[in-house]
């Protein structure tokens, strides 16, 4: 009898398991969006490209990427390398990448692109999973965001150029606000842009059309990966210029710096 009970438990657990192994896998993504559904050339595996919105502007740009196999199943373990793409005509160049890590969670590779520039750009995924390595390449049609989210410098500090990227707050609100930005190095030929931990950034948020700022800021600071993140007061709403100095070993690298907020 208590083996029987001790089976049909093990049975039951089994049983839930499995159930919930298949919630997983049939949760619709929240939202998210599919921008792009496709197969891995070379290979029996498929990708889907999910992102927040389905326009896509040049700024730092978060998506999502599944991996399946040829009958539909999620692959959790894959190997992937995203490289933005531009073709100019005269000259072709990359974009600002944050790669995903080899794990996903719910069955979803996050990346992030910095599109420094509009117009056509293709995402160039490599992608390893189940012994195949394939690639797929995805167009995506950048278009200019309300108010610039990307900008860049050449540094008196060491002639380089540097791009700086806004993070937050996406949705600002009056009285503190978590704020982060990301800078990034240009690397030869435009086709590689290293994380730049090296600055130190001032902060100083101005009101134009009152003439004020406000108190209690706290300038980004390098948190890794090329991330600087502080605090904004916005003690009103409206349109805020956000002025920014990156400072470089002692040096002014990039003054009169700014991104515009409005809420
Ligand atoms: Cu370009």
């Amino acid at each position: 009898m208590k083996k029987l009970f001790l089976i049909v438990s093990v049975l039951f657990a089994v049983i839930m398991s499995s159930c919930k192994k298949d919630e997983v896998q049939q949760q619709p993504v929240i939202n998210l969006e599919k921008i792009y559904e496709g197969s891995v050339e070379g290979t029996g595996l498929k990708v889907e490209l999910y992102s927040k919105q389905i326009s896509q502007y040049a700024q730092y740009s978060t998506f999502w990427i599944a991996v399946k196999d040829a009958a539909g199943n999620p692959i959790q373990n894959a190997t992937i390398n995203v490289v933005p793409f531009m073709d100019m005509g005269s000259m072709q160049h990359s974009a600002p990448v944050e790669n995903p890590s080899a794990s996903a969670v719910d069955n979803l590779y996050k990346f992030s692109a910095v599109f420094i520039m509009t117009g056509n750009w293709a995402l160039n995924i490599n992608i390893t999973a189940n012994s195949q390595t394939g690639a797929v390449s995805i167009p995506l049609n950048i278009q200019a965001p309300a108010k610039p989210k990307v900008k860049s410098f050449t540094s008196s500090a060491d002639g380089s150029k540097y791009f700086y990227a806004y993070i937050e707050p996406t949705s600002p609100v009056v009285g503190i606000n978590d704020m982060e930005i990301a800078v990034f190095k240009t690397g030869p030929m435009m086709m590689t842009f290293p994380p730049d931990s090296s600055m130190t950034i001032g902060l100083e948020p101005e009101m134009p059309s009152m003439g004020h700022g406000s108190p209690n800021n706290v300038s980004p600071v390098h948190i890794g990966n090329g991330h600087y993140k502080g605090k904004v007061n916005f003690t009103m709403t409206g349109l805020w210029k956000l002025n920014l100095d990156f400072m470089s070993g002692g040096t002014l690298a990039g003054e009169d710096q700014y991104f515009e907020i409005e809420f």
